[in-house]
């Protein structure tokens, strides 16, 4: 036997001896725990809404929303498949709530947000408040906060959710409970939190104990029509457009302390400069088509398209006509604890 085969022969010994005592030797892992860049096991991936649509409508006659609990689809990462993670820190799902329906009220530690997709008009209710959804807004139910909703027009309603539930589960710090009755109880009228704490204003004395954004429902109509009167001034970022983020109004943080959540305008001919960042990305198409190159594909997309960007993952983007993307991540946990990096060029 050569004398390397020796050696390793005797160190596979020596690993084998020390197994049953629970120990292994950092210098036979090391360089898979600590890379010199992030290596994630998550891929590109897009799923076409025409291509998935009817598959959603399709459960609507298999199981209620009441029975479901939740009636989603979850969108598995095709490289964490049987995992529900769309990136390795998030979950994400498509949400069917059909006329009559309701989705009981519970609340649970995870921070849930829903991006609506199609219909109109259906409602969440969180903690003691309602508010009717339309396409494009940007809803938060923070945790622990009770949640239910209803659908009370003539047509389907699907919504992206967006949870933490991984992280959660990486801390073992699920809590959840149902409440006794399907419909919480409501204590303010529609509409209360955005004009009491949404319109640039905060009631005198306001102190919130909740790191989370005491607005739950950030409209569409007011987003688009703040990024149509930005565009104006023609301040277009190389690799974001015009992008903006969603923000707790009384502490300027982001809206939810475990999920950034933002809003991007690429104008007609835009094509993006390549751009990657620690936090992996999860995109609704809003409105506009067009293709984003990442990590040697080429995805394309149109409005209700969902797509994911995995932790830096070199990228960019090109349109043809205006484009507006719904995206979101896990930065406000990397940004506090001194994780978060961005690469804005091409090395
Ligand atoms: C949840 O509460 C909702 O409230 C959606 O709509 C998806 C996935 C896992 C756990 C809780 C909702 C969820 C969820």
């Amino acid at each position: 036997m050569s004398h390397r085969d020796q050696t390793k022969d005797n160190r596979q010994a020596y690993y084998d001896r020390i197994a049953p005592a629970n120990l292994t030797p950092l210098w036979e892992v090391f360089a898979d725990l600590v890379t010199p860049q992030p290596k994630t096991r998550a891929a590109v991936a897009v799923w076409h809404y025409d291509h998935i649509r009817p598959f959603i409508l399709e459960s609507g006659g298999l199981i209620t929303a009441k029975e479901a609990v939740r009636r989603v689809l979850i969108l598995e990462n095709p490289s964490l498949r049987g995992e529900s993670k769309i990136t390795n820190t998030l979950y994400a799902g498509l949400q069917l709530i059909l006329p009559g329906e309701v989705a009981p009220a519970h609340r649970h530690s995870q921070s849930a947000l829903r991006f609506i997709v199609e219909g109109q008009g259906a409602y969440t209710a969180v903690e003691g408040e309602k508010t009717i959804m339309q396409p494009g807004d940007f809803v938060i139910t923070p945790s622990w906060t009770w949640h239910d909703h209803g659908n009370e027009t003539d047509a389907p309603m699907v919504w992206l959710d967006g949870l933490d539930i991984p992280i959660v589960n990486f801390f073992d710090a699920s809590f959840a409970e149902d409440l006794d009755q399907d419909s919480q109880p409501l204590s303010r009228p529609p509409g209360d939190s955005l004009a009491r704490y949404g319109a640039g204003l905060l009631p005198v004395g306001y102190e919130s104990l909740s790191p989370a954004s005491p607005v739950f429902n950030y409209p569409y109509a007011r987003t688009r029509e703040a990024l149509e009167q930005m565009r104006k001034a023609a301040e277009w970022d190389p690799c974001h457009g015009l992008k903006m983020r969603y923000v707790n109004p009384a502490t300027g943080d982001h809206a939810m302390p475990t999920m950034a959540a933002f809003m991007q305008l690429l104008p007609a001919g835009m094509s993006t400069a390549p751009y990657r960042a620690t936090d992996g990305m999860v995109y609704s198409v809003v409105e506009g088509a067009g293709k984003t190159f990442a990590g040697g594909q080429e995805m394309t997309w149109g409005p209700r398209d969902t797509f994911v960007i995995p932790s830096w993952c070199r990228h960019h983007h090109e349109v043809e006509g205006d484009a507006v993307l719904f995206s979101f991540s896990d930065r406000p946990i990397q940004e506090k604890l001194g994780l978060w990096r961005q690469d804005r060029g091409n090395h």
